[in-house]
């Protein structure tokens, strides 16, 4: 018998999924808007992932395989819908990651019956997160995510390797695993994302070196670099793009966020940027460009951050963070960021192509000192206070 509270448990899940978001009134910036409700959370997991629903094994009905948040996604738009590969984390704390797919890129997202179980092809592999997901020119779907391991070499129980996994895929559903990422120069990889088009004929992938699990250390930002063959990606030389700059939004580190998204001006980029407090590590958005002839060469730099956790985003399982690793730009022209907010939950902002590159290259860029940042606002003042006095 299938145990009663199943039926109320689906039927609050059906209503998160059904209930229609709303743009928030009380957020204005003209660059995009964020909506009331987060698109996916915990709440919004199919009850068949947790419970056993058998009231004859589960008399409590008690929750034997809690999730504990969904987060972090990879984005794409397929044959008229909006998917999500999202970071879902288990009470154990392994995440994973579930196909969720909606008819208009705000609400309505719907997971799939099952999770993705990637092929076991690494047995040291621990935990997975992060998919980027490319629509690449060769006709695959790439999935590129770390791939966490357990690092033996030293004494320290929490010492950990991170790598990139690849995996592609045409429909989402059936998922080819690939060798991880080889970085000849940087020991350890994350937030790695492949570049939809060749460049030079070659496989392009945003790497992000880093000599330890936690610190970038020698790494200096967004690294860049060229492989042959997708089926063994192998990558030398890492040049840099995105810099890391002192007493900035990406002083501790930052790393490739969304893919790149193709525009008449350049690609427009939507990264993270971290910097350290007395109070942890802070997690924002921010966006740049690059050229169309060489994605590695940064063209445009708008100052400071583009979201920065707000109100309830705030607080979470590793608070005061937002981060990016899918956006969509939809055939409309509409760009969806998804965002996740403090490791715990996922939303959205939108905007447009034609409003994303007014942000992008006409945001004046960091002078990266307050007495030049105060000139430069003073001059945006003197220009408005003029037009006022008319
Ligand atoms: C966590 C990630 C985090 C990383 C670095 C991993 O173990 O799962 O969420 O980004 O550590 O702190
Ligand atoms: C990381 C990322 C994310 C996470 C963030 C904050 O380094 O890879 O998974 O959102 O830290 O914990």
């Amino acid at each position: 018998m299938i145990h009663a509270k199943y039926f109320e448990e689906a039927k609050k899940v059906e209503a998160l999924i059904n209930r229609k978001n709303v743009v928030d009134d009380n957020f204005y910036n003209g660059i995009y808007d964020r909506y009331v409700y987060p698109v996916l959370t915990r709440e919004m997991i199919p009850p068949t992932w947790k419970y056993d629903i058998d009231e004859e094994t589960n008399p409590f009905f008690q929750e034997r395989l809690g999730i504990n948040a969904v987060f972090n996604s990879g984005a794409i738009y397929l044959n008229g819908k909006y998917y999500l590969v999202a970071r879902i984390e288990g009470n154990d704390r392994k995440s994973f990651f579930g196909v969720a797919e909606s008819d208009n890129g705000v609400d309505g997202f719907r997971f799939w019956d099952y999770p993705i179980l990637l092929p076991d092809t690494c047995p040291e592999e621990t935990n997975v997160y992060d998919m980027r997901l490319t629509q690449h020119e060769d006709g695959y779907i790439y999935g590129v995510f770390c791939s966490e391991s357990k690092d033996t070499s030293v004494n320290d129980l929490s010492a950990a390797v991170a790598a990139a996994g690849i995996v592609r895929t045409k429909d989402l559903k059936t998922w080819e695993r690939l060798p991880n990422l080889t970085t000849l120069r940087s020991p350890q990889q994350r937030n790695v994302v492949l570049h939809p088009e060749f460049v030079d004929g070659k496989y392009a992938f945003y790497t992000r070196p880093m000599d330890d699990f936690i610190e970038t250390g020698s790494g200096g930002g967004v690294g860049f670099g060229l492989c042959e063959d997708i089926t063994h990606a192998v990558i030398d030389e890492e040049k840099m793009t995105s810099l890391r700059k002192y007493h900035t939004i990406t002083e501790s580190k930052n790393g490739a966020g969304a893919v790149p998204i193709k525009t008449e001006r350049g690609w427009i980029h939507i990264a993270h940027g971290v910097r350290n407090t007395a109070a942890g590590l802070r997690y924002v958005i921010y966006a740049f460009a690059t050229d169309l002839q060489d994605p590695s060469k940064v063209i445009a730099e708008p100052s400071g951050l583009l979201i920065g956790p707000r109100g309830e985003e705030r607080v979470g399982d590793v608070s005061n963070v937002v981060f990016t690793n899918g956006a969509i730009c939809a055939p409309d022209g509409k760009i969806y960021i998804y965002y996740a907010s403090s490791d715990t939950r996922l939303h959205v902002a939108v905007t447009t192509t034609e409003k994303l590159i007014d942000y992008v290259f006409n945001t004046p860029t960091d002078p990266l000192r307050s007495v030049e940042c105060v000139a430069q606002r003073c001059d945006l003042i003197e220009k408005n206070l003029k037009l006022l006095a008319k």
